[in-house]
């Protein structure tokens, strides 16, 4: 039986990768780390099954990684752990550099501490901000880097030690480059899910307006549960290499939330520039989305577009099997009926 250890298997791409790979038919670890709540909500549904352990650890400390390493010896890790979120990386640079950094240090070290570094393959969780102000569109593996955030470079190097790995050790260590991934389990203060939250509040009269910042930042955003299927491929092959996984597609801010609310039934115009665009609904003339300085960060990425052309041939992977669309309908369905859910809990 294969045995994998994920980090970060109580985030969203963790969740849909643990349930992937047990199907598959692996022992599946995840690696969790203590908080006040213990609210475990997208994995939930797979506590108590009796090939799914959960461990307690943190990528700030090194000890308690080389002992779970020890304990599971898997065949294969996962490293999607990350304070993810880009806005929040100007706000706690040091301690996202701690973790998405140094935290993918201190898993190649447990790894060869543990001396598995024959035999244990290592998937590190890259990400198109790498790209940030870009040099060139569309972006794939030999485009250059230009971090933008405290998160990039800290993803950057991340990237770095894990080819230095694999080039000094000769471990099977390495990277898919994601560009952004949305779902129903999306975090609630990443673009996509803010938006479809807020678009089924305010169709069932919920909340008021929305509140966003740069409308015209273009992402290539494809659906995580057609992503995990990525991680898994890229370490199935025979040599380790770097991957761009992207859907070729590209879409703004603006368009999300036209889509968005047309699926809640709301009509959108946008009228404006800059700070004074408003979204307003044709039906009513009320203003529904309004621009904020909050939610601007001190450099933003505007232009994100990947080139999956490799990731198709090698791994002989789809990229569109979601399409946007489709990705937008299902993720304001499932908004729909947990803002209904709700309602009537509060009724
Ligand atoms: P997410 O939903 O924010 O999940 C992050 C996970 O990391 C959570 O399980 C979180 O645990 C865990 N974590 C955070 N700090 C930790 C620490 N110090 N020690 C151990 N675990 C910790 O992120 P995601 O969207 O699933 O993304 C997965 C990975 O892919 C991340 O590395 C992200 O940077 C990268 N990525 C994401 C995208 C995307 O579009 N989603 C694109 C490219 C790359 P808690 O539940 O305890 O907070
Ligand atoms: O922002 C703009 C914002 O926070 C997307 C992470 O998973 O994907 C994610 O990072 C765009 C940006 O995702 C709001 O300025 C406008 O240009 O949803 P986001 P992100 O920053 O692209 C990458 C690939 C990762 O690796 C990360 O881990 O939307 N935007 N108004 C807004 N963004 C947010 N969050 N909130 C707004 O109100």
């Amino acid at each position: 039986m294969k045995t994998a250890l994920i980090t970060g298997v109580t985030g969203q791409d963790g969740s849909y990768l643990a349930e992937f790979l047990l199907e598959k038919g692996y022992d599946v670890h995840g690696l969790v780390r203590r908080n006040a709540t213990d609210r475990r909500e997208r994995i939930e549904h797979l506590e108590g099954r009796p090939r799914f352990h959960l461990h307690y650890g943190d990528l700030s400390d090194s000890a308690s990684i080389v002992h779970v390493v020890n304990q599971v010896r898997p065949g294969e890790i996962y490293n999607l752990a990350a304070q993810s979120h880009v806005q929040v990386s100007f706000e706690v640079p040091e301690y996202t550099a701690d973790i998405v950094a140094i935290g993918v240090l201190r898993i190649l070290e447990a790894v060869r501490l543990c001396r598995l570094e024959k035999t244990c393959r290592i998937y590190q969780a890259s990400t198109s901000e790498l790209y940030g102000k870009v040099e060139a569109c569309p972006q794939d593996e030999t485009t250059p880097f230009h971090p933008y955030s405290p998160y990039a470079v800290a993803k950057q190097y991340g990237f770095w030690i894990i080819r230095e790995y694999r080039e000094a050790y000769g471990m099977y260590a390495c990277s898919g480059i994601l560009f952004n991934h949305e779902s129903e389990r999306r975090g609630e203060t990443f673009v996509t899910r803010k938006i479809s939250l807020a678009a089924a509040r305010i169709a069932q009269g919920r909340q008021e307006k929305l509140c966003l910042g740069n409308l015209s930042a273009l992402r290539d955003w494809g659906y995580a549960r057609d992503y995990v299927e990525c991680m898994w491929l890229i370490l199935q092959q025979e040599t380790p290499e770097d991957f761009v996984i992207a859907t070729g597609e590209q879409h703004s801010v603006r368009e999300f939330c036209t889509l968005a609310f047309r699926e809640a039934g709301i009509e959108l115009e946008f009228c404006g520039e800059g700070m004074a665009e408003q979204g307003i609904d044709k039906a009513t003339g009320r203003v529904l989305v309004e621009v904020s300085p909050d939610f601007y960060r001190p450099t933003d990425v505007v232009n994100l577009l990947g080139n999956p052309a490799k990731a198709r041939t090698k791994l002989g992977w789809n990229p569109t099997k979601t399409s946007f669309e489709e990705l937008v309908k299902l993720m304001v369905r499932h908004d729909m009926e947990l803002v209904k859910r709700e309602a009537a809990v509060r009724a």
